[in-house]
């Protein structure tokens, strides 16, 4: 997962102004962030693979904290993309099936996750994440780094079933728990090392 603001804006029937938030550009040289709606849907659309991100739907915030629809899904799929969340250093895009919208929303909202609805995400281009332990935090607590999981995929909403991985990020380069004692617990997966490359296979 990454930082909570992005939560902001899963609310997708409705327009919720969002306590001046702003989009100030705090970004690191890691990463220029994408900027235009065009750019916003390529970005999001990087977290998953094609057959995923082409029927996704795209949904960004805009200045003022509102949620907007980049673009409708087609249907054929029931996954919805965000782009990187400019206020992590990493870049960040995030695909989640419907499960794990609800369990975002419960999330945002400090609610419960609805139970026996385990969700599933993509976040291929990488993940930057405040805290592995504060599922709200905005930015890392004195003395520790912000959380650089890379390209990974995500089982949310499974608490009960996540036994035997660590639930530390001190290597979040192989699968650990993420927010390990909230509700909002799950388990990150890396798929490869950085994007963009895969491991060599074994000569
Ligand atoms: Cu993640």
């Amino acid at each position: 997962m990454r930082q909570s603001r992005m939560a902001l804006s899963l609310s997708l029937a409705m327009t919720v102004a969002v306590p001046a938030l702003a989009l100030a550009d705090t970004t690191s040289a890691q990463h220029t962030p994408p900027r235009t709606d065009q750019e916003m849907i390529t970005n999001a659309m990087s977290a998953a693979p094609r057959a995923v991100a082409e029927t996704a739907t795209i949904i960004a915030m805009n200045e003022k904290g509102e949620a907007r629809t980049l673009r409708q899904g087609t249907g054929a799929g029931n996954f919805t993309c965000m782009p990187d969340n400019p206020m992590t250093p990493g870049n960040d895009p995030m695909c989640l099936d419907k499960n794990g919208m609800a369990w975002a929303q419960a999330w945002m909202e400090h609610k419960d996750p609805p139970k026996g609805k385990v969700g599933f995400g993509y976040m291929l281009a990488g993940g930057s994440d405040a805290s592995n332990d504060d599922p709200y935090a905005t930015a890392p607590a004195t003395g520790h780094a912000w959380v650089d999981t890379g390209p990974h995929v995500m089982i949310l909403n499974a608490t009960d079933m996540m036994d035997g991985y660590p639930r530390t990020a001190a290597d979040p380069k192989a699968p650990y728990v993420m927010w390990g004692n909230t509700p909002y617990a799950h388990l990150m997966i890396p798929v490869r090392d950085t994007a963009g490359e895969v491991a060599e296979a074994p000569k």
